[in-house]
């Protein structure tokens, strides 16, 4: 039961995050970026991913909290979770992963 609980609560996070991808042309495999700004909740060194607390993107994203896959660097080098930061994310076809996590000035 708690599985099932798992797996609806995961299929809800992505259909928060698709539905203003689902309007694009699903042929081409596009990569779109964009800075968002969001709060460091935790991490998983082991996958290397962060969930994060972010701002609303208008147009892209909704305000809400996520894991992410971290690229270029290693979660446990991040600021503290806590940490106000500003991160790039990149949206291939409605999956996403972040970039550059830099302290927020
Ligand atoms: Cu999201």
């Amino acid at each position: 039961m708690k599985r099932l609980l798992i797996a609806t609560v995961i299929a809800l996070a992505a259909v928060a995050c698709s539905k203003e991808t689902q309007t694009t042309t699903p042929a081409a495999s596009k990569e779109k970026t964009y800075p968002m700004t969001a709060t460091i909740v935790s991490r998983d060194p082991a996958k290397n991913t962060v969930n994060l607390d972010n701002k609303e993107v208008p147009g892209e994203m909704g305000a809400m909290k996520m894991d992410y896959e971290l690229r270029g660097a290693k979660a446990a080098d991040l600021p503290a979770d806590g940490t106000p930061v500003v991160v790039t994310v990149h949206d291939v076809n409605g999956s996403y992963y972040i970039t550059d996590v830099k302290p927020q000035k």
